[in-house]
């Protein structure tokens, strides 16, 4: 058996996870008010840690035995990879296993958002139905167009679902993706303009903040639906309020916000949004595949073999 690995527990993996990595290795609590204690801060070689808290240059420079970086999601914008790469920190995420969830997610936003489901539901709930009659008439998406700005992974596995429901599929990015089918439209604002749904789907991090900005909503416009499955920093927020608001941007369906998980009261007083919890990989099935990843990783890594799914070398 491999030597016990002493790891750093930024942020849990669920509890059969836990009690795996337990039977094996030396876990050490983190505390993030507090520097971590000499001894083990001499010990760690692995710090388990997830999207949200990620991994800072700063914890990274507490840590001189430091190799390993086990993270539980796909997106790594709070983990300092440069400093991990300068540290020799390999950095592992967990993608595909949690494709299908996060597309389906943005699949179910856009509909709850383009049907108005939140408002048919309290139609019914509130006995409106019986009293008023039928709700008001929404729009469908057969033949509407969908773009895609970032089509990744998750980008593709949306517009493959899209096309399954005859939406026409456009998309947006860094460069044209030749094995793609769909139409590349090289302008974010061009693509909103000829969109009627625009679907954020790129990494987070400083090189996309504030990437769909106000122009960029205008250009969606007053009939449009923004949904957003990214990462809050990747929409100029105020922007999008002050749009939704005035209705300038018709509807918006929303997994990720600016400050989670107390994101800007301002969206609970709006009609036109559909709001999810960050929760789009939140199945019992997907987050068992991400934990059972993120061991893989680990263990590969205690075996000295290559791992499974690293970010940086
Ligand atoms: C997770 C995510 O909820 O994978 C990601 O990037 O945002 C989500 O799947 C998050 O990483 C916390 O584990």
């Amino acid at each position: 058996a491999p030597d016990p690995l002493d790891i750093l527990v930024v942020s849990r993996l669920l509890p059969w996870a836990m009690d795996e990595l337990g039977q094996t290795h030396r876990l050490h609590d983190y505390d993030p008010a507090a520097p971590v204690p000499e001894d083990v801060a001499r010990a760690v070689n692995v710090v388990l840690t997830s999207g949200g808290p990620g991994l800072s240059a700063d914890l990274i420079a507490q840590l001189p035995a430091l190799k390993l970086c086990a993270s539980h999601g796909v997106g790594y914008d709070q983990i300092d990879v440069d400093a991990c790469t300068r540290a020799g920190v390999v950095a592992t995420n967990t993608p595909d296993v949690l494709t299908d969830d996060v597309a389906d997610t943005a699949i179910m936003l856009m509909l709850a958002a383009l049907r108005g489901l939140l408002a048919g539901d309290a139609h019914v709930r509130s006995g409106a139905w019986g009293r008023d009659g039928a709700m008001p008439l929404t729009r469908g998406a057969k033949g509407s167009v969908l773009g895609i700005v970032g089509a990744g992974r998750i980008g593709q596995a949306i517009g493959r679902r899209a096309e399954a429901m005859e939406m026409e599929v456009l998309y947006t990015g860094r460069s044209e993706k030749p094995d793609l089918n769909w139409r590349y439209v090289p302008d974010a604002v061009e693509l909103a303009r000829q969109s009627d749904v625009l679907v954020a789907a790129t990494a987070g991090g400083e090189g996309t903040r504030n990437l769909i900005d106000r122009p960029i909503l205008e250009a969606l416009g007053p009939a449009g639906c923004f949904v957003n499955i990214a990462r809050g920093s990747v929409v100029d927020e105020p922007a999008m309020l002050d749009l939704l608001r005035s209705g300038h941007l018709g509807f918006a369906g929303l997994d990720v916000f600016e400050n989670e998980p107390n994101p800007d009261p301002a969206f609970a007083s709006l009609s036109n949004v559909v709001l999810f919890p960050h929760h789009a990989s939140g199945t019992l099935h997907t987050r068992n595949a991400m934990a059972q990843l993120v061991l893989d990783n680990i263990a590969a890594f205690a075996a000295g073999r290559p791992l499974v799914t690293p970010i940086n070398g």
